[in-house]
């Protein structure tokens, strides 16, 4: 008898009662009118006199233990419960912290986005790139100053020197290299230069040079094409001016400016008093450039152009200074997305 009460015991103990079903399994099992303690009472009449009134007693504490154990648990049932009720699925949500989009990847899009509506693609390349695609293809000079250490970066792989491309007009070669004109593709990418870190210089920067070959493509052609990209980014008020300039791949060439965004030609510091600022170089493809992509000169002409995404993202966002790009001081990034 004492060993069945202990195992009883036991089993009150270890019941687990995590829902109602558990808790009317445990009544049935140890409180009910048919409950292990009940028939354990039944068989009271069995015991010898002598211990009869110690074991009674002994089953009375057990019924209480189990009574204990079932009023706990159903209250604690009922709290839960009661939490439950609580719970307003109504009530807005916790909000997601989201991030912002960088200053400078706000800036590709855009420009990007310009040049698609006009029918330019968007082609990619490598950004660790070998002397022909950065250099010999676009018509740099074996002495060129561009190819001094000084000014790129260069990386030793077994004989051969690559070099991480100084411009992205490297993809622009592969690109006529690999297709048949008309060609009308932008490429935007990272670029690198051998230079020390300033408010006004940076090591690496971002590009977005354009391309367009196709039968009598003109200067003319160079011209509309880029004043419609300043009218899109700067607004309609925009104008452009175009300054002759140097650069090997390109005859003639020429730099651009916007009328300055902020004074609108009245004169202000960001523009230096001129009413103009800087923003893009072009020209007319080389024929030397094209013939080295085996494009026949003679029957194809091209304009190109390239952009720093830096600059046109300063003269949006009036950013000072270069190395807040790459800082990522979250103070700086957030505020180009409004509303977080
Ligand atoms: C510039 C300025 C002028 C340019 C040239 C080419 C290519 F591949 F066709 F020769 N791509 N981009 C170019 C021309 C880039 O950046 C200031």
């Amino acid at each position: 008898m004492n060993e069945k009460i202990e195992k009883i015991k036991e089993e009150i103990a270890g019941h687990v009662i995590a829902s109602k079903e558990n808790l009317e399994s445990f009544r049935i099992r140890f409180l009910g009118s048919k409950s292990v303690v009940k028939d354990l009472f039944s068989d009271l009449k069995t015991v010898a006199n002598e211990q009869r009134r110690e074991i009674g007693q002994r089953l009375n504490a057990l019924r209480q233990e189990a009574q204990t154990r079932f009023d706990q648990a159903k209250e604690q049932l009922e709290d839960a419960a009661s939490d439950d009720e609580k719970l307003d699925l109504s009530r807005p949500g916790d909000s997601i912290e989201i991030g912002a989009r960088h200053p400078l990847s706000l800036v590709r899009s855009e420009i990007i986005e310009i040049f698609n509506r006009i029918g330019f693609s968007v082609s990619e390349g490598p950004e660790i790139e070998d002397d022909w695609h950065n250099f010999s293809a676009l018509n740099f000079p074996p002495e060129h100053p561009a190819r001094d250490m000084q000014d790129t970066f260069f990386i030793q792989k077994g004989e051969e020197e690559i070099a991480l491309r100084t411009h992205t007009s490297s993809v622009q070669v592969r690109v006529m290299e690999n297709s048949k004109p008309p060609i009308r593709t932008i490429s935007p990418g990272r670029v690198y230069r051998n230079e020390a870190i300033s408010a006004r210089a940076h090591c690496f920067f971002h590009q977005v040079e354009g391309l367009y070959i196709d039968k009598d493509v003109s200067f003319a052609d160079l011209k509309q094409t880029l004043m419609h990209f300043a009218k899109e980014m700067f607004g309609e008020k925009a104008q452009i001016r175009l300054r002759p300039s140097y650069f090997p791949f390109t005859e003639p060439s020429a730099e651009v400016d916007v009328s300055c965004t902020i004074c609108n030609k009245k004169g202000c510091n960001v523009c230096k008093y001129t009413g103009w600022l800087e923003i893009l170089g072009c020209g007319m493809v080389d024929p030397n450039v094209l013939d080295s992509s085996n494009i026949d000169s003679k029957e194809y002409s091209g304009f190109a152009f390239g952009m720093g995404v830096e600059r046109i993202a300063q003269l949006k966002y009036r950013v000072n200074d270069l190395r807040l790009y790459s800082e990522n001081d979250v103070r700086f990034l957030k505020q180009f997305t409004p509303g977080i």
